[in-house]
């Protein structure tokens, strides 16, 4: 078995506990440790002149951890990155900040990154680079000489033509793209967009199994929707009941039904949307006043780009709208909290939720959808209400689908899940839990390493007549 290395720019370390890593990081570790290898990514500190990277072992795992000259880390993460690549691939064309000069620094990172990363590597090994912050880094190390297999996965939307058209470096980032053996979106509509792209833009040519002829190099798109630790969500949720947070949330509700929500804070999430539609339950059902609250968990991010700072003040103004004009003496219809929580916390949270709202103008999956659906309690189960612009949706079909631009339609969806039958929760929970439990990030980890192994010859010789 090839040795496995993974790239990408968080590397959760060796000490991070399972709650505080994350799902993904927590699956990148341990197929790392099951076939040995090495994750190479940022130190997450600057220096001008950064020395070579810091190596460390820990089991059968290598870390390397690369410093990075502080203009280029900046112009490459809130630049490039989370400046232009972050809001384009979420359809946020207004929200784009592109300049040259991010360009070039976000390019240089990837340089920067191939030439220490190099050394490192053996001709055999399996390179498996992770997002949108790295896209250059395989045609880097073909430059330098690797001629071993490179996959990447881009865990964010892959936008339609017009608007990827908007980005001026556009054909320059495909042409990257090309230099990975295997490129791993996550829906089948992310690659039907990026492959009609390639065709009508690029004049590449499409193959069958996913192959893709781009001027002299061939590679593979395909879908991977990623997944959770399934059975790690049921275990925490099971695992919650009548613990002391547990019992402090439910005497908190006092008989109060719970609707949660938890997203980073990113204008991405569509918060300001889920705070005006639950505004507007309260104003459009009635009923509903002090019978229900909504739990807004949203930790703050990337408070270096203004696009942030704006939405925290925006939500803040929003929420004190919603509390000032709903609360009675003895009831706040609307918590927000900007801090993040173990994932035994926010299990618990999960389980005690009647909706589970998932409500984002665009997501590349939306793990968050998935974990509330394994922490429910299968005899007594929450609806998950999702937008249909979240990658999960095309999996999740048992929630209640929604638009996140529509603000009435969403309330009538709040509504219609509070008031909905035990025997309709079950049915629409169970369809939901297949997908989630067969699909689990164990196996999405699987799939992506053995499709990155096969190789692209044995496909097709050329393009689709
Ligand atoms: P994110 O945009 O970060 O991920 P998401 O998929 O929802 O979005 O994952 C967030 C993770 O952070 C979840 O596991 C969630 O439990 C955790 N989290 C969020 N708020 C938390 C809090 N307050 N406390 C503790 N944990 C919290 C990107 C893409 C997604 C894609 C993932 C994985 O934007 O579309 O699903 O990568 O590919």
């Amino acid at each position: 078995m090839a040795r496995l290395v993974i790239v990408s720019n968080r590397v959760a370390s060796p000490k991070e506990r399972a709650a505080k890593a994350g799902g993904l990081a927590v699956a990148l570790r341990e197929a790392l440790g099951q076939r040995g290898g090495l994750w190479f990514g940022w130190s997450g500190e600057t220096q001008t002149d950064p020395p070579p990277p810091k190596v460390f072992r820990s089991g059968r795992v290598t870390y390397a951890l690369q410093t990075l000259d502080p203009e280029d880390q900046r112009a490459h993460y809130a630049g490039y990155a989370n400046g232009a690549l972050w809001p384009l691939c979420h359809y946020r064309l207004g929200a784009i900040s592109y300049r040259r000069a991010d360009w070039l620094g976000y390019r240089r990172v990837s340089e920067h990154f191939a030439r220490s990363l190099m050394p490192l590597l053996t001709p055999d090994d399996t390179v498996w680079v992770h997002d949108y912050h790295f896209i250059p880094l395989a045609a880097e190390l073909r430059k330098l000489g690797f001629e071993g297999r490179i996959g990447y996965f881009h865990h964010i939307p892959w936008p339609t033509p017009e608007v990827f058209l908007t980005l001026p470096s556009h054909a320059a980032l495909v042409q990257d793209l090309s230099h990975y053996d295997l490129v791993g979106l996550q829906t089948e509509h992310d690659v039907r967009a990026l492959l009609t792209y390639i065709s009508s833009e690029a004049h590449g040519w499409i193959a069958p199994g996913g192959v893709v002829g781009l001027r002299e190099r061939r590679f593979r798109i395909l879908s991977f929707p990623i997944g959770i630790d399934a059975a790690a969500f049921v275990h925490d949720a099971k695992a919650s009941v009548g613990r002391d947070e547990e019992r402090r949330l439910e005497a908190s509700l006092a008989g109060r039904a719970l609707a949660v929500g938890v997203d980073r804070l990113d204008y991405s999430k569509g918060l300001p949307n889920k705070f005006a539609a639950f505004g507007e339950l309260l104003n459009a059902y009635p009923e509903h006043r002090s019978k229900v609250t909504m739990m807004q968990i949203a930790p703050v991010s990337r408070e270096e780009v203004a696009e942030y700072r704006a939405l925290r003040r925006e939500l803040e103004e929003l929420g004190g709208a919603i509390n000032g004009e709903y609360a009675e003496f003895d009831w706040v219809p609307l918590r927000y909290l900007n801090k993040a929580f173990p994932r035994a916390t926010l299990a618990a949270i999960y389980r005690n939720a009647r909706l589970g709202l998932v409500t984002p103008l665009r997501d590349g999956m939306n793990l968050v959808a998935k974990e509330y659906v394994a922490a429910q309690n299968p005899k007594d189960p929450g609806v998950l209400v999702l937008s249909r612009f979240a990658g999960a949706a095309d999996e999740l079909t048992g929630a209640l689908i929604v638009n996140p631009y529509d603000i009435e339609g969403m309330a009538e969806a709040f509504n219609v899940g509070l008031r909905m039958p035990l025997e309709e929760r079950k049915e629409r929970w169970r369809a939901n839990m297949d997908k989630v439990e067969t699909n689990t990030i164990h196996e999405w980890c699987e799939n992506f390493i053995a499709e990155l192994s096969r190789p692209v010859d044995q496909f097709t010789a050329g393009p689709e007549s």
